[in-house]
């Protein structure tokens, strides 16, 4: 009998080694001044989330998912989308919000509870982050088919993690996607764990990336701790996306804390593979980069961090002063009329 030999091999880019070289060909174009921003951004989404940690830890909010490890895959996905293209986020998407414009404050505010902190900036399209796991995979499809039936030139960029991957909607948004050509862009942000599950055990396949294929679209892996790979591979993604063609991008990267704050990864993962990601840690390479480039010295790095906490400083004071919402808003919010079974409960709570 013929042995058949299926061959899914993907591309995987690296621009920027661990010792902080780049690969002047695979260099995305950019200025000085930007890297310096995207730079900032990564500092100022590390200081963000440094905060919330410690703010849950104080019961100052509720809950927590943690970006830590992952800032150069979100920072660099979106940084050349336009106000107006979609990003449909899930809820360890906090990095690329921020680099989207959504304040902080809001932010602390939605993740102490009150759901009026997702409301999008004004003329910014971000979808409310998705709590339920891979849903927003299908949203991306459906929104980039509008863009395209609209004859408009707006894309949606799409944020789902590793093991998102195992769920219906990551097919049924692949599928929509390839056969109809949606402006769309899938980031699939592999930090090798979906909760306590690793990576290995999610797919037997040997990578995400090669999913694509059976869809007909083309998918690619890069290295997520590397930003000059994430902004040159989501760019082209990017691009592509606005003219009907569809992208999967895998990135690489590692989710240095815990799952959640209702987590503790220590029961299931190892100190070294932990301390091993460290060295990994995509703010450090593109430190590295910036000294050899003469871009970074210690006093602006000095300054970037303290900006950085003043502005995290001033949206906790402005989270702590705003007022929760009516209690009466969770029964009138949803139905035009209330239902009677919802009647009764507002009544009684009015009653007490
Ligand atoms: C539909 C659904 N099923 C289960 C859960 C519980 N849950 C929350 S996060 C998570 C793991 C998802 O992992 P992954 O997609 O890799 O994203 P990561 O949290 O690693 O960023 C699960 C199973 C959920 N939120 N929604």
């Amino acid at each position: 009998m013929k042995k058949i030999i299926q061959k899914f091999e993907v591309e995987y880019l690296q621009v920027l080694d661990e010792k902080g070289n780049a690969d002047e060909k695979q260099m995305p174009k950019l200025t000085d001044v930007q890297i310096k921003k995207i730079y900032e951004m990564m500092i100022l989404v590390r200081a963000f989330d440094d905060r919330s940690f410690s703010l849950q830890r104080q019961g100052r909010i509720g809950s927590y998912l943690q970006v830590k490890g992952q800032e150069a895959s979100q920072v660099g996905s979106v940084f050349f989308l336009k106000d107006k293209d979609w990003v449909v986020p899930m809820y360890r998407s906090s990095g690329a919000l921020i680099a989207r414009k959504h304040p902080m404050y809001m932010l602390y505010q939605y993740w102490g509870g009150d759901e009026r902190g997702l409301k999008s900036p004004a003329g910014v399209n971000n979808l409310p982050i998705s709590i339920p796991v891979g849903t927003q995979t299908a949203h991306g499809s459906g929104i980039g088919w509008a863009s395209k039936l609209k004859k408009e030139k707006t894309i949606a960029l799409t944020f789902f993690g590793d093991g998102a991957t195992s769920k219906s909607e990551f097919h049924t948004g692949l599928n929509f996607a390839g056969v109809f050509g949606t402006n769309t862009v899938f980031v699939c942000e592999n930090n090798q764990y979906a909760i306590s599950t690793p990576r290995e055990k999610q797919t037997h396949a040997k990578t995400i990336a090669q999913k694509a294929i059976a869809y007909g679209i083309k998918g690619i892996q890069v290295d997520g701790n590397d930003i000059f790979a994430v902004l040159k591979v989501v760019g082209d993604a990017i691009d592509n996306a606005r003219k009907g063609i569809p992208t999967l991008v895998e990135c690489m990267t590692y989710r240095r804390g815990d799952h959640s704050t209702s987590d503790d990864a220590k029961k299931y993962r190892k100190d070294a593979e932990v301390k091993a990601w460290e060295k990994k840690d995509p703010i450090l390479r593109l430190e590295k980069y910036m000294k050899n480039q003469k871009l970074l010295t210690d006093a602006y790095k000095k300054s970037v961090a303290k900006k950085a906490t003043k502005e995290v400083d001033m949206a906790v004071e402005k989270y702590e002063k705003i007022q929760p919402a009516k209690k009466d808003d969770i029964f009138t919010y949803m139905f035009e009329e209330m239902p009677q079974q919802l009647q009764e409960q507002y009544d009684e709570m009015r009653r007490r």
